[in-house]
């Protein structure tokens, strides 16, 4: 295959390697070996040219000086930075035997690797680490930092993460961005939204947080956190009652809707008014505008669920395109992700059955716990694709987990993280345009692939060649921990089961560099529900403990906690990735906590005071920004900023509580509570 390496000047296509839905098509501009442009691929039907600032400026992270060059072992004590350079031999060496001593005296499950999507590319993030950690027999993560709680909830009503094709929703009429900040976490849904609105399309917006998405839109609606299923059953309630529901819609293709019907009488406006902080009018006419108007579009975004209610919150949100049919019109029904129609064959790419007998799981919210008080104890963690310091809930025990001696810990990382810190070994990265491998988007409907643009940075290596070096020291003999990049894209994509990738294949992605998915209609078979139908009513639920029926459940109480704490991510940055390249920072400014004028007046803050945010886990330390974006007793951030000099003492999750959501083991970052001060 023609390799873009040989060529040291001209323009290449790439794919963003971000966690972001939009994953867009990239030109890379090089020369002389180097990128010097980024820009996005007019070519590419969702992106369209357009990329966000970000990436634009990803050539600042890329040719950072902080870069790492080659592999550290430390010299110090855990935390305070002090590293010495060893060759890749040496460190392979030094990790496999420290393994295979660990394994003989403890067992292979006192290993865990800690991993999550700081580079999308399936091989080097559930391919040949997969495999490699299967065949040792580690101890395994449950991935539910991110989506769980509202994936798992959305599977209850709907069967999966199956929503519509978002290059339709130029044809809706009524968009509704439900607590997700798009202009910042996913412009081209913006793009494809402004479109709708030139042809006549409203856009309301209902969050915490009145941000750049809420100023965007044509309705703000401020709702207080983790109450926005009583919202959703409020307007069910008003659509059944004024009769706005499609009944040959509710018979054909949903089940419980009587059930549901009876359930929702008790969740009147003047009741979820109260609940929820949205004036009773303003609840009624949402639900007639929503109503009345087709297609209606809900984007449901990842706020409401990082909440510990937050799985039932998605189940909730996820039922009122039943009541409607908004299902059947182009542009019509919700996303939420999209990310089960482009399934490829994952047991062929992470080959579980080299795991001879199933190990223990840990849940990566529960860090901090799993470090100190898991036993038989952890020994050693090895950290890739993942800032844990920073972007893990109850900050200060991970930190103390990190601390202990005994723990043996290696990060693979492009940069001397928070994490990388506290390691024992650091080994370098390469970034996604030094390597191979392939992506697909979990909102619109397209594979790609990145071949290598640019030669590895100095020393670093990809995430598949450290597994294949660690692999051969350890003496795995086994082929899937030597196949190639191109072996392993051939067998993620062979998925006889998934007729969406359908005659997809190595070399026509090679050549085009993004194939769209062959998708049908949602509703034109059966769904993945026990019924095959939406469930309204869940039997599953009922049978798993959960409440059949959507159901509003407050968040729990914390003590006498003046403020709900939501800390939320920031444009600028992408969770911590570009909290320690200086362009990005720059952009950023600094980190705000937002809060409202009554609040701040009671406690003597005016906008731009330096003040202290507190509870029984931490201490954080932000900027004021006062006015009327927060509703009172609400207080916001936006940011994973490292507890950097520039950032001063502002890591937010100092404050998070690890409590896990109500479904799938989920992160409830937005559910803590804090107090308020200025600072003395
Ligand atoms: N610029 C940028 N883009 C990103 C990221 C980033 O860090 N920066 N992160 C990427 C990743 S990994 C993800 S998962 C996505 C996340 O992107 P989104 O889906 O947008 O999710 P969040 O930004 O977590 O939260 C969305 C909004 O929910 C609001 N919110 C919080 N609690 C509630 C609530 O109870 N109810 C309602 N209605 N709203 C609430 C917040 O104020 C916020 O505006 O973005 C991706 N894209
Ligand atoms: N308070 C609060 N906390 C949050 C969130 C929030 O909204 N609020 N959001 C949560 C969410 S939704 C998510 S998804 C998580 C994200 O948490 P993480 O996945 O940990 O995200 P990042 O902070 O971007 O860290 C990714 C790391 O991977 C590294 N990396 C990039 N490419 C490669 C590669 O090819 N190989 C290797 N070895 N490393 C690479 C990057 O340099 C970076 O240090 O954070 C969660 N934490
Ligand atoms: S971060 Fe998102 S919007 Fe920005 S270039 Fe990457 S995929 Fe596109
Ligand atoms: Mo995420």
């Amino acid at each position: 295959m023609h390799s873009y390496l040989k060529e040291r000047t001209g323009v290449f296509p790439s794919v963003c390697s971000l966690d972001c839905p939009d994953q867009c098509g990239l030109l890379l501009h090089k020369v002389d070996g180097k990128i010097v442009k980024i820009e996005g691929d007019p070519n590419h039907p969702v992106t369209r040219g357009a990329i966000c600032n970000k990436v634009r400026n990803m050539g600042e992270r890329i040719y950072d000086p902080k870069r790492l060059r080659y592999p550290l072992k430390r010299t110090g004590r855990k935390g305070e930075g002090s590293f010495e350079r060893i060759s890749w031999e040496e460190v392979i060496g030094t990790i496999t035997s420290r393994w295979k001593r660990l394994i003989a005296e403890h067992g292979s499950e006192s290993i865990m690797p800690y991993s999550f999507y700081g580079n999308m590319g399936r091989l080097g993030t559930e391919g040949m680490d997969r495999r490699f950690f299967h065949r040792l027999g580690a101890t395994r993560l449950d991935y539910t930092i991110c989506q769980m709680a509202g994936e798992v909830g959305y599977r209850y009503t709907m069967g999966g993460g199956y929503g519509f094709d978002p290059e339709d929703s130029v044809h809706s009429k009524l968009i509704i961005m439900w607590g997700i900040n798009a202009v910042s976490t996913n412009m081209h849904q913006v793009v494809l939204a402004e479109q709708a609105r030139k042809n006549g399309a409203k856009i309301v917006v209902i969050d915490v947080h009145n941000n750049r998405t809420g100023r965007w839109a044509d309705w703000f609606i401020p709702i207080v956190p983790g109450t926005d299923a009583a919202l959703a059953l409020g307007m069910m309630h008003v659509l059944f009652a004024e009769g706005l529901v499609n009944e040959p819609f509710l018979q054909q293709y949903t089940v419980g809707h009587e059930e549901l019907r009876e359930h929702v009488r008790s969740y009147d406006p003047s009741t979820v008014s109260a609940i929820t902080g949205v004036p009773v009018e303003d609840i009624i006419r949402l639900a007639r505008m929503y109503g009345e108007t087709g297609p209606s579009f809900i984007r449901i975004g990842n706020g409401p669920q990082h909440h510990d209610n937050g799985g039932m919150c998605i189940r909730t949100i996820s039922c009122l395109p039943a009541l409607t049919g908004a299902w059947l019109c182009k542009g019509g029904g919700a996303i939420k992700s999209n990310g089960a129609y482009l399934e490829h064959n994952s047991k062929a790419l992470q080959r579980p059955d080299l795991l001879e007998r199933p190990t223990r799981r840990v849940n990566m919210n529960l860090l901090g716990s799993a470090l100190l008080e898991l036993d038989p104890p952890i020994r050693s963690m090895y950290v890739y694709n993942s800032n844990p310091a920073v972007v893990a809930p109850h900050a200060n025990k991970v930190r103390q987990g990190l601390e202990r001696e005994d723990l043996f810990t290696v990060v693979h990382d492009l940069f001397m993280t928070e994490t990388a810190l506290y390691a024992d070994i650091v080994l370098p990265a390469t970034s996604s345009f030094e390597n191979t491998d392939f992506y697909r988007s979990y909102w619109h409907h397209y594979v790609q692939i990145q071949q290598p643009v640019i030669e590895p940075y100095e020393e670093s290596k990809s995430n598949v060649e450290v597994f294949r070096l660690l692999a051969e020291a350890m003496g795995f003999e086994d082929q899937a921990l030597r196949d190639t990049e191109e072996d392993m894209i051939r067998q993620a994509l062979d998925h006889p089961n998934n007729p969406v990738l359908e005659g997809m294949t190595y070399e026509e992605l090679a050549e085009k560099q993004f194939l769209k998915g062959k998708v049908r209609p949602l509703l034109s078979g059966r769904l993945k529900t026990l019924s095959g139908k939406i469930e309204l009513y869940s039997k599953t639920m009922e049978r798993n403990g959960l409440p059949p029926l959507p159901t509003y459940v407050p968040l729990p109480e914390e003590g006498d906690l003046p403020f709900l704490f939501v800390p939320a991510p920031n444009h600028n940055f992408l969770n911590s990735t570009f909290s320690n390249n200086d362009k990005h920072v720059r952009m950023e400014k600094k980190p705000l906590l937002h809060m409202n004028a009554r609040d701040a007046s009671t406690l003597g803050i005016a906008d731009g005071d330096a003040v202290r945010v507190w509870n029984e886990r931490g201490e954080c330390q932000l900027t004021a920004a006062v006015g009327e974006d927060v509703l009172p007793g609400v207080v916001v951030s936006q940011g994973l900023w490292a507890d950097s000099p520039v950032g001063g003492k502002a890591l937010v999750n100092a404050l998070t509580p690890d409590r896990v959501a109500d479904m799938g083991g989920g992160a409830t970052f937005f559910s803590g509570r804090v107090r308020v001060a200025k600072q003395g």
